[in-house]
């Protein structure tokens, strides 16, 4: 049978005194961090828990803690969103039948853990270390064009395969001090531990996007890595970055703009422009500073386990397979039957091949991303037609100069509902929330009756110059 080693397990022996984890004025060595996580499995193991629980992490040093303890505990891992409200919470637990959360909040619907209580065992370094590949190691949720949350489960497979995938394209090595800013709770943000522990250089974390003190991280303390968001980028650019030591800043989650990629080049900042997405462990493919060079605007060299659909000259849908990818939806299941051709994953994204180069020319159909997070028109759309004055409506995106685009909401009605509206979508986390709404009497429809996101935004523009 083939296993998978726990990699802390190996860096605390191979290099105990390293430093694995700095969070302000703390640090854990792998030592340190190997036996405060088998502590943690051992508090867990006593608590006789199920054998998939959820954690809300914020980037706090404890959380590193808990996420190895659960991993060493062999207990799969849902990770939840610190934004989402209790409602959302809920309703992405129950479909996968979770009900116990380690989080700070007081949710009075599911059973919650409080961090603390997991941190009053004594390690001991006799766990099992060892792992079936197969094995789920944490599930995220991913939102779908239909607005139903879907569960995504990463083996450990996927994660070592994603993070050797990774160090390909952007190399890191034991002397790699990568600042870690992006949520624990995306693959953004957990694929750095996983890195971390598999070559084991010290991840520098960061619990709120404070761009001085980021800014100031990056000049003062060496960091050579670091993970963003297009949107964070701007932001630090704002914020004076400046090279020091930096070997690379890994952009991923969607696209980046000429504009701010040129600013990038002028202050001669090691920028890599990759793709990627929950479903494939984080991003698959990656283009390096000198790629950006001479293929401007791509996302890198594809390889054969890339490809674009039925191209004729010209765009596609983006297809990739590899151990990175994820095996299925663990829910909801049908959304399986069209997530994969043959072995190929669909990523439902457009994209066209050109010398060898992959180019990603159109975002999938109607996602809003709004400083990284993801949103999904519908789901906000299906909230709002429950208001029963409501007889349609439509949310679109608009350009906005923080957070890069956010959601905007257009409905039809013979009265004005705002008030209504704001009680409504209480029950939906806030970056999700539509910053502006706006009533109409008729929504235009198509020939074949349907509202067109397109033409509703074009609308919006014209009418909010
Ligand atoms: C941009 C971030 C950091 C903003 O969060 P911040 O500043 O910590 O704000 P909070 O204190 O939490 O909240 C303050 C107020 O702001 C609102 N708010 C927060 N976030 C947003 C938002 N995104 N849009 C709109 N509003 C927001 C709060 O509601 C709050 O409001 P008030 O004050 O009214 O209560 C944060 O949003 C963030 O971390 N964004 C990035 C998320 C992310 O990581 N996305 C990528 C997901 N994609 C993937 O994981 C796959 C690709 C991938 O793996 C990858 C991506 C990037 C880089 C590398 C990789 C890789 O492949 O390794
Ligand atoms: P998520 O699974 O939430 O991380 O979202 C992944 C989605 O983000 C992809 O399917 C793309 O639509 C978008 N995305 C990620 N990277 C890029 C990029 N470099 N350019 C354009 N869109 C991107
Ligand atoms: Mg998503
Ligand atoms: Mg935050
Ligand atoms: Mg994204």
């Amino acid at each position: 049978e083939r296993s998978v080693q726990h990699n802390l397990a190996v860096q605390a022996e191979k290099r105990p005194h390293d430093i694995a984890v700095k969070y302000k004025d703390s640090t854990l060595t792998f030592a340190e961090l190997y036996d405060r996580a088998s502590a943690v499995r051992d508090q867990l193991l006593e608590m006789e828990l199920p054998p998939r629980i959820a954690v809300q992490p914020a980037n706090e040093l404890k959380y590193v803690i808990i996420i190895h303890g659960l991993i060493l505990a062999h207990i799969e891992m849902v990770m939840v969103n610190a934004h989402l409200t209790e409602s959302e919470v809920s309703r992405q637990l129950n479909s996968i039948g979770v009900s116990l959360i380690i989080t700070e909040n007081h949710y009075t619907a599911l059973s919650c853990i409080m961090p603390e209580t997991l941190f009053t065992g004594t390690a001991d370094r006799t766990a099992i270390t060892t792992y079936n590949p197969e094995d789920i190691l944490s599930i995220m949720f991913t939102s779908g064009t239909t607005g139903v949350q879907k569960a995504v489960p990463h083996t450990f497979e996927n994660h070592v395969a994603s993070a050797e995938r990774c160090k390909e394209s952007f190399p890191f090595d034991e002397q790699t001090k990568w600042l870690l800013v992006l949520p624990l709770y995306h693959i953004s943000g957990l694929s750095v531990l996983v890195r971390s522990v598999m070559v084991g250089f010290t991840v520098i974390l960061f619990d709120k996007f404070d761009r001085e003190a980021i800014v100031r991280a990056i000049a003062e303390e060496g960091v050579t890595h670091i993970s963003l968001v297009p949107q964070t980028l701007e932001w630090l650019l704002d914020a004076g970055l400046k090279r020091h030591q930096l070997q690379g800043l890994l952009i991923g989650g969607a696209r980046l703009d000429a504009r701010t990629l040129e600013e990038c080049q002028k202050r001669q900042l090691p920028v890599y422009t990759s793709f990627g997405m929950t479903e494939t462990t984080s991003q698959f493919i990656t283009a390096s500073p000198l790629d950006m060079v001479n293929h401007p605007n791509s996302v890198g060299p594809v390889t054969d386990d890339i490809k674009v659909a039925a191209p004729l000259n010209g765009a596609g849908e983006i297809l990739v397979r590899g151990a990175n990818v994820m095996s299925g939806y663990l829910y909801p299941e049908e959304a399986n039957r069209s997530a994969f051709s043959e072995d190929f994953f669909m990523t439902g994204d457009v994209g066209m091949i050109k010398n060898g180069y992959l180019y990603v020319l159109d975002r999938r159909k109607d996602l809003i991303i709004s400083g990284g997070e993801n949103i999904y028109p519908s789901e906000i759309e299906q909230l709002i037609l429950s208001i029963p004055d409501i007889s349609a409506c439509s949310v679109v995106g608009l350009p906005d100069d923080k957070w890069g685009e956010v959601p905007a909401l257009v409905y039809e009605s013979d009265s004005e509902l705002d008030d209504k509206i704001d009680e409504t979508l209480k029950v939906m986390a806030k970056y999700k929330r539509p910053v502006l709404y706006k009533r109409i009497a008729e929504l235009q429809r198509t020939r074949n009756g349907k509202i067109s996101r397109h033409r509703v935004r074009e609308w919006l523009l014209d009418e909010i110059q």
